[in-house]
């Protein structure tokens, strides 16, 4: 599903969404990593200028927030209300997150659409009764196949656990109503056949395809032994299986049987961002749930790895304490938005580390970006008064950052808004700032300005021109990344005058060279990424 890429605001927009996270907890990494991702993508979109929608939210139904809205002696709703409000919202606005939406799945334009959408499927005889028994883990939300768990030991030997939670699992009996989901196994396969990219990466498609070539299993689709949850239409002493629940945010917050227009602006969605432990129910179960309605399916499924802690994925009971907010408090709000994006390859699984983050940030942000963009400014304070002057083509170092700059764009334009790769595509940015800082070293424009002859003079322009004119680049390029720090680059560069708003400048420009006019105002802004405080053991 391609977007128009037209600047125009009509036409189709380049949908992307990340899960809706369950409410029973505070966001911790992995939940904010997951949500950066689709922060920088929709970013790198909307600075092409699309039409972009980004949707998050959040799930509150189902056995798992009724617990813990128990153990706390409050009502589910009054749980779900209160992390909202106090954690979740909070923290995608500290992180700079530019969603345009966000739904909850408590919330009635999407619980009276849920029942419209299963009352239909029910109507379309894709939904009967039936029985079922088997393990059951409360943490996955899910009916788990014998040959997924494993052998409890210590506290927990005699019983099986849930893979992923080390929990142990509840065998439960229900008389449920079940979704035909196996008769959909062949017309998946050859989705996958005909669109190979639509799950991300190639690892966890093959995961997928493996699973479905084994064959589908009906799913159970209500529950009756508890009754957070949306009542079935037809048979209220039934509530939604959350699962079900929650894929159809995807459609319910874009206008689904209610907003016609913005529904087909907007749906499918182009990208959806899962963790790759909800790869399953996105690239089988949802998908099967839009064949079944004659609904089109996403354009694609990408599954992030696992951020990891001592050898375990991380979660809400091996955090060791790490909160987003204590990274944020010690590296700044961009350089947390930059780190986990640079560092692990998207897709892979990979561990953070205190001793990484702080020499990456020192090494590539510090020195490398934050030292070029202030040496350039001070320099052109110093020799031109702060006037940006005006240069010439130079010779073949000039033509070599030139050339540097547009492959940059290319690269980036191409992983980080195509592939999904951006750990790649920030590379190919912040090679072409070390280029800078290499061209700056090898033409020594300190000596240069000893020169007081015209010729000396001419030549020291060229070198600050075009050290500007770079950075120009940079900042438009690292905008969705770190957009506070590309703006004090913007600003720094006196940019904004000359040129408008940084938002407003495309990627398809970013490599135009000379958009930059000589004569803007270069004033040596604050310092990009300061050095980092000793930290608190
Ligand atoms: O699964 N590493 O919600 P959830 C990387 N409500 N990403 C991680 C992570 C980690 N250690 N831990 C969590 C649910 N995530 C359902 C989704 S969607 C219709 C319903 C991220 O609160 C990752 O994106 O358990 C993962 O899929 C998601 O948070 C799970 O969040």
């Amino acid at each position: 599903m391609a977007a128009t890429g037209s600047e125009e605001q009509g036409g189709r927009a380049y949908y992307v969404t990340t899960p809706i996270y369950y409410v029973n907890d505070a966001p911790h990494l992995g939940h904010a990593y997951t949500t950066v991702a689709g922060d920088v993508l929709t970013r790198w979109h909307r600075q092409r200028g699309e039409k972009v929608w980004y949707l998050t939210g959040t799930d509150e139904h189902g056995q798992k927030i009724m617990r813990t809205a128990e153990a706390n002696g409050v009502t589910p709703q009054e749980w779900a209300d209160k992390l909202v409000d106090e954690a979740w919202r909070p923290l995608w606005e500290h992180l700079d997150i530019k969603n345009d939406d966000f739904i909850r799945t408590t919330e009635k334009r999407h619980t009276d659409r849920v029942q419209e959408f299963v009352q239909d499927l029910f109507d379309k005889d894709e939904i009967y009764k039936g029985g079922y028994e088997g393990p059951y883990c409360v943490g996955c939300e899910e009916y788990k196949l014998p040959g997924e768990l494993l052998d409890g030991e210590g506290e927990f030997a005699g019983l099986k656990l849930c893979a992923i939670h080390k929990t142990p699992v509840e065998i439960l009996k229900e008389e449920n109503y079940f979704f035909k989901l196996s008769e959909y196994g062949p017309k998946l396969l050859a989705h996958y056949e005909a669109n190979p990219g639509f799950i991300q990466p190639e690892s966890a498609r093959n995961e997928v395809v493996n699973f479905v070539r084994q064959g589908l299993q009906d799913l159970s689709i209500s529950r009756s032994t508890f009754d957070w949850g949306v009542p079935v239409p037809w048979d209220e002493k039934h509530v939604i299986y959350v699962w079900i629940d929650a894929l159809l945010n995807y459609a319910t917050a874009v206008g689904y049987n209610e907003n016609p227009q913005k529904f087909e602006e907007t749906f499918p969605a182009d990208v959806h961002l899962v963790g790759k432990d909800i790869l399953r129910f996105h690239a089988i179960i949802w998908p099967a749930m839009l064949m079944a309605q004659g609904l089109p399916l996403p354009g694609k499924v990408a599954a992030n790895g696992w951020l990891m802690v001592g050898g375990e994925k991380m979660s809400k009971s091996n955090l060791t304490g790490i909160k987003p907010q204590d990274l944020t408090s010690h590296f700044g709000v961009d350089a947390y938005r930059w780190y986990f994006l640079r560092a692990i390859a998207f897709g892979q699984d990979g561990s953070f580390s205190w001793e990484d983050f702080s020499a990456r940030y020192t090494s590539e942000l510090a020195n490398d970006y934050g030292n070029l963009a202030s040496r350039v400014a001070a320099m052109v304070g110093k020799y031109f008064g702060g006037t940006l002057p005006e240069g010439t083509s130079g010779g073949a170092a000039e033509q070599a950052v030139r050339d540097g700059l547009a492959k940059a764009v290319t690269e980036a334009d191409r992983k980080i808004g195509e592939e999904l790769d951006f750990q790649g595509g920030i590379l190919a940015i912040f090679d072409f700032v070390k280029q800078v800082n290499g061209y700056i070293t090898e033409q020594e424009p300190w000596k240069v300005a000893k020169d007081t002859s015209p010729e000396g003079q001419a030549a020291l322009a060229t070198i600050l021109y075009t050290a500007s004119e770079a950075l120009r680049g940079v900042a438009v390029l690292l905008n969705p990344v770190m957009p506070e720090t590309s703006q004090k680059l913007w600003d720094s560069l006196g940019a904004d005058a000359a040129l408008g708003a940084l938002a407003d400048q495309r990627v398809a420009d970013a490599g135009t060279w000379g958009r930059l006019p000589a004569g803007t105002t270069v004033t040596k802004g604050a310092v990009l990424f300061p050095r980092l405080e000793e930290k608190q053991a």
